[in-house]
């Protein structure tokens, strides 16, 4: 059968601007869920290839595209951001050619499964984890068996998936574009395993009705031996790990430390981690900065403590901190990540923040104003409390920028506020706030 996948990355910036802007991750990087299930496709002994609407100028282009490739199948990505042109492109390709079946998965699709089936232009929808159930699907059709419009996803064994298959996009785009300010070329993204066990009310349950409540991680022999593929095929300089909590397990951690400096690995690490964790195993940040991280993402997320509970972030403002200590002392930059502007937060509680900011100082200091995320318990707290100002409740927009997003917060002096700030977080905020 012959599958084409489809990534619609243009719900920000709009067609066309790859060339432009090719230090602009958002535009570049691969998308790791489409390049799993693709391999496993493939694998399994189906066509695939893959679109990735970032690259092209405009929908006629994509119109000839599909006419051109008329595949059996196609499989759409669909998260909130992108939501409206993977419609929009659900619509095009029925009119082009309505026996092509049509296939949504992703986060938008595993969170609000029914607003995709009250659309005629899917044929099916996948929720959750998509490698085996969509396979499944392919092999059913092929059969010219039944398969039915929506399933869960059936949860894969890690370790049993192939390395994914990151040419299905054009992959110099990801070597030549890091995440953290300065890593070396040529880098790459890497996952080492699926869920959180935390439950954050601005991200959960969202997330886990992806990957299920439980942490999975592949084992280290696994990742080890994709990061020796990717050396010989790319030589690659920096990896950035797209993993939540890269260090919850803190085993598995020294384990993958031990094998990564004795395979003579010494491309320089960013990885995202939480405060709680890195002042419980200070030993552990040692060693993984030993082997190579210089880059922390964390997310503080607040400098007030009733806050940080709201938010039910199980950190506190002493950790918060003592983990900027911790990174500084062992040379470890810090991507931080805070929010303004929570429902029910005073002036007095963002001055707490800005404060932290201040007396931190990150390397790469990354504020902006709360946005609710659907399928998250603060966004149903907004829901319920009438508090989105955009009419359409699945229109996210950037959670990177400065805009107003919810009732209640004067954001007029969150501007003063943050116009405090030094000039890099500033400068952030302008490089941030690019495309809005
Ligand atoms: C890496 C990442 C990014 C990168 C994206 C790089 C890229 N090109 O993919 C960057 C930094 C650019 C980014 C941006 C954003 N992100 Co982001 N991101 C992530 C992160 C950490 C990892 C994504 C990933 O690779 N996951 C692993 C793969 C294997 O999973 P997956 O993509 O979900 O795919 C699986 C299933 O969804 C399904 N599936 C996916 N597509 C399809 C298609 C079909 C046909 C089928 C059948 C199945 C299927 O099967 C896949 C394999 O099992 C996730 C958190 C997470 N752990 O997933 C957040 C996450 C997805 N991001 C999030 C958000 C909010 C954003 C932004 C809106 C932030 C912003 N800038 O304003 C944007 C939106 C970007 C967009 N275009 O949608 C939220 C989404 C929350 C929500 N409820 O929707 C998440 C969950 C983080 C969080 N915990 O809150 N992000
Ligand atoms: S914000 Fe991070 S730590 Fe919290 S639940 Fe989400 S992924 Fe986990």
């Amino acid at each position: 059968m012959k599958i084409t996948l489809i990534y619609p990355g243009i719900g920000i910036a709009g067609f066309g601007k790859t060339k432009q802007f090719p230090l602009n991750g958002e535009l570049q990087w691969i998308q790791h869920g489409l390049a799993s299930i693709g391999v496993y496709a493939k694998r399994e002994g189906h066509e695939v290839d893959l679109i990735d609407m970032r690259t092209l100028d405009s929908w006629e282009q994509f119109e000839k595209i599909i006419t051109l490739k008329n595949p059996d199948v196609i499989g759409i990505s669909v998260s909130y951001l992108d939501h409206k042109p993977a419609l929009k492109a659900f619509e095009v390709i029925k009119t082009i050619n309505p026996k092509i079946v049509t296939v949504a998965g992703g986060i938008f699709a595993t969170v609000f499964p029914q607003e995709l089936l009250k659309n005629d232009n899917i044929n099916h929808v996948i929720t959750g984890e998509g490698e085996i159930t969509f396979t499944a699907l392919l092999d059913a059709l092929k059969k010219g068996e039944s398969f039915p419009r929506i399933s869960k996803g059936i949860t894969p064994d890690l370790d049993s998936l192939p390395n994914i298959d990151r040419e299905l996009f054009d992959y110099k785009r990801e070597l030549n574009c890091y995440f953290a300010p300065w890593h070396p070329f040529p880098h790459v993204t890497m996952i080492a395993g699926r869920g959180c066990p935390y439950n954050c009310s601005y991200c959960q349950p969202a997330e886990r009705s992806v990957f299920g409540r439980y942490f999975r991680i592949r084992s280290v022999e696994n990742v080890i031996q994709e990061l020796r593929d990717l050396r010989s095929k790319y030589d690659f300089k920096s990896i950035t790990w797209w993993d939540d909590t890269f260090t919850v397990s803190p085993g598995w951690i020294y384990k993958f430390c031990d094998a990564y400096k004795k395979e003579g690995f010494n491309a320089e690490i960013a990885a995202c981690s939480r405060a709680d964790i890195i002042c419980k195993n200070e030993e552990m940040i040692k060693r993984l900065s030993e082997v190579g991280l210089n880059w922390l993402v964390i997310g503080f997320e607040s400098g007030n403590q009733r806050i940080l509970d709201l938010l039910n972030k199980g950190t506190t403002v002493e950790q918060n901190y003592k983990a900027a200590e911790i990174c500084k002392k062992h040379k470890i930059k810090i991507f931080a990540t805070f929010m303004l502007g929570l429902p029910t937060e005073t002036k007095e509680e963002a001055g707490d923040t800005i404060r932290m900011i201040k007396t931190i100082k990150p390397e790469y200091p990354s504020p902006f104003y709360f946005t609710p995320i659907p399928g998250t318990d603060v966004y149903d707290y907004c829901i319920k409390n009438g508090l989105l100002l955009r009419e359409d409740p699945f229109e996210i927009g950037r959670t990177a920028n400065f805009i107003p997003k919810i009732k209640g917060v004067d954001y007029k002096y969150l501007d003063t506020l943050t116009a405090s700030l030094s000039p890099a977080t500033l400068l952030s905020r302008i490089a941030k706030a690019l495309f809005d």
